[in-house]
């Protein structure tokens, strides 16, 4: 009899003991290797996120994080101050706390396959968000969703192209690029200058990187003014250095919008009412609204089910009175 009885607790006990295992404790609770303790079956995501440098990366963070609250998703978020070494270390510190999916947008292009690898070795999916890397082994990835930043230049390009179709001047064009190294600056200065190249009228007189920021987009816009006497056009990687440019431009004397046209790129509020005041010519959306998206591709990539190699935002571009109509309605 006792001995039934001792046999009877040994099985309860290990019964117990192989539910907690596959019920998210020490052994991989999911398909991707992770077990970061987000509760039984919630996925537990790590994010790096490149920093707070701009209008548009605060409504991407924002909506990342409501997406994730939304989709039940555990997110474990870190903001990089747009240091690579910050998000390597991020990443580093995912995969100790064995989280079942890593996403990140990488605030330069290089640099990464050491600890895509590390990822890879621990069976946790990556997915690339927003911006891309130039790792040559795509298999270190999932998927990369974000927008087409050669794709925004041309058309920043051929809105120059258009507006002085009819005249036979030289056209100076001044150009703040974005974070040196990163996907948007090195593709959206590529897209821009393949369309204006045509044209030898057009001619790029100065570039720098205004590190996607207003503060120093300011600055580098006081430089322009000081070291070139005409400037006809200012094409700046996003809406907040432009808006950084409009501040220079106003304190030298001139009038942004018409001594000096002005293309960005975002669409965030404050340059959309900037365009619709008149200040700004003309802007290229690019959307930070990634969130569901992010989300969904997380959930299919955790399960192991197929997910495209690459998902491009939908965006479009707006002028002046167009602006003026879409502003009530903006989300960001
Ligand atoms: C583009 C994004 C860029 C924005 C900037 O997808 O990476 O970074 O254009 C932001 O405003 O700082």
């Amino acid at each position: 009899m006792l001995k039934r009885i001792s046999a009877l607790i040994l099985a309860g006990v290990t019964a117990l003991t192989m539910a907690g295992c596959s019920g998210g404790g020490d052994g991989d609770s999911s398909a991707s290797g992770g077990s970061a303790g987000g509760g039984d079956d919630k996925i537990v995501m790590g994010f790096s996120q490149v920093g707070a440098e701009s209008g548009w990366r605060t409504a991407n963070t924002k909506s990342v994080q409501e997406s994730a609250k939304e989709a039940g998703i555990d997110l474990k978020f870190s903001d990089a101050q747009q240091k690579q070494e910050n998000q390597i270390k991020a990443i580093r510190s995912y995969i100790q706390q064995k989280v079942d999916v890593i996403a990140f947008s990488p605030v330069v292009e290089s640099g990464w396959d050491t600890v895509l690898k590390e990822a890879q070795n621990a069976k946790i999916p990556v997915i690339l968000t927003d911006r891309a890397v130039d790792s040559k082994d795509t298999s270190l990835y999932k998927t990369f969703l974000g927008s087409d930043f050669v794709e925004e230049g041309k058309k920043a390009g051929q809105w120059l192209v258009d507006e002085y179709k009819d005249s036979k001047d030289t056209v100076n064009i001044v150009e703040l690029q974005g974070t040196t190294g990163s996907a948007p600056a090195n593709d959206r200065k590529a897209g821009f200058s393949e369309i204006i190249s045509a044209d030898p009228k057009f001619k790029v007189i100065a570039s720098q990187s205004g590190d996607f920021t207003r503060a120093k987009g300011k600055e580098v816009m006081e430089a322009f003014l000081k070291s070139n006497p005409k400037i006809d056009v200012l094409y700046a990687h996003n809406d907040d250095m432009g808006l950084g440019a409009i501040e220079a431009i106003e304190g030298a004397g001139k009038v942004p919008g018409k001594d000096i046209k002005i293309i960005t790129v975002d669409a965030v509020h404050d340059g959309m009412q900037a365009l619709a005041d008149g200040k700004i010519n003309y802007i290229v959306e690019c959307s930070p609204l990634l969130g569901p998206q992010l989300m969904d591709l997380a959930k299919k990539v955790v399960k192991g089910e197929q997910v495209p190699p690459r998902v491009v935002t939908e965006e479009t571009t707006f002028t002046q009175e167009q602006a003026k109509e879409a502003l009530p309605n903006r989300k960001y």
